[in-house]
């Protein structure tokens, strides 16, 4: 396997960064994960401009422009010859000394991007739909760490994860600091409800697949897709639920805090938008061939 760092391709074993760099030491950096299907990195350039929104908020600068940065991540999945896969994509603030002011960091952000095999969900979760639980662990409050921002700093979402694994089940709701629901661990909310497709509007990441899926709703299923504030009640209510997510793509939802929702199968709406996600993931992105 073959790891982009810092400009050079070089061996798995070879990819390291000092323990000295912001990122190991506080989780300063940021991040994306990207899929590419059949030759085609699905909406690369979305996630190019979400990373450098991060980092400029999070006062970052790549050194890179967003067209080198995606020249980057093409070049790295030709180096291991993969035409479908997940790419991680991480920018740290750099090597500093043992203080967290981002100051010390005084050389150049570290840029790490590595191409893998997807490691997907089981089969059965899409036929059969996810069981999933509230957490206790609310959502970072937008004005601590914004969810906007996909930063190294995943323990919010990690410790979230480990109440879900307690409970046996795999991925939980994260709710606001106001009670509303925010969205899951590594994955976007969605509810349908009288054939209208809601989503919570804040508190949550802007995710990729997101904002995909709301658009075919929109366009090819003419639905009417709301971004609003939800509560719990409004989704155990709900007619369907899935969530959305690179790694999950749809996967729906069938029963939350022990509430069956709907039918207590997956829904129509969820399984038409599936469909419609997966054509469209092998021809919306920047297109390679090895
Ligand atoms: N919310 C959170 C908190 C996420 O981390 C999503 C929503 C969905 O966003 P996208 O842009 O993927 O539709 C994410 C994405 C992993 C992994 O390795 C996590 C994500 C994506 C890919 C892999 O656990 N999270």
């Amino acid at each position: 396997m073959k790891i982009y760092l810092n400009g050079k391709m070089v061996e798995k074993e070879e990819a390291r960064v000092s323990v000295f760099d912001h990122g190991f030491l506080y989780g300063d950096g940021a991040f994306e994960g990207i899929r590419a299907y059949s030759g085609v990195v699905f909406r690369l350039k979305e996630h190019i401009d979400r990373l450098y929104e991060t980092c400029h908020t999070m006062m970052i600068n790549t050194g890179l422009t967003k067209k080198q940065m995606i020249e980057a991540v093409v070049k790295t999945l030709k180096a291991n010859g993969l035409t479908d896969g997940y790419i991680r994509l991480v920018v740290t603030r750099g090597d500093g000394d043992l203080g967290l002011d981002p100051r010390k960091c005084k050389g150049n952000p570290n840029i790490i991007i590595i191409a893998d095999k997807i490691t997907l969900y089981p089969e059965e979760f899409y036929k059969n739909g996810l069981a999933i639980v509230t957490v206790p662990t609310v959502r970072n409050h937008i004005e601590a760490i914004n969810p906007q921002l996909k930063s190294l700093n995943y323990l919010n979402n990690i410790m979230a994860k480990i109440e879900a694994n307690n409970a046996g089940v795999p991925e939980a709701i994260m709710l606001d600091g106001n009670g509303y629901v925010a969205e899951c661990t590594g994955d976007n909310i969605f509810m349908v409800k009288g054939g209208v497709l809601k989503t919570p509007q804040q508190g949550r990441l802007r995710g990729i697949t997101r904002d995909t899926v709301m658009e075919l709703a929109a366009t090819k299923c003419k639905i009417k897709v709301e971004e609003t504030f939800i509560t719990r009640h409004e989704f155990f209510n709900a007619d369907e639920c899935f969530l959305t997510g690179t790694a999950a793509e749809l996967i729906p939802v069938i029963k939350i805090d022990g509430r069956i929702i709907g039918t207590g199968k997956p829904g129509p709406v969820t399984a038409k938008l599936l469909k419609l996600f997966h054509d469209v993931t092998r021809k919306d992105g920047v297109k390679y061939s090895l």
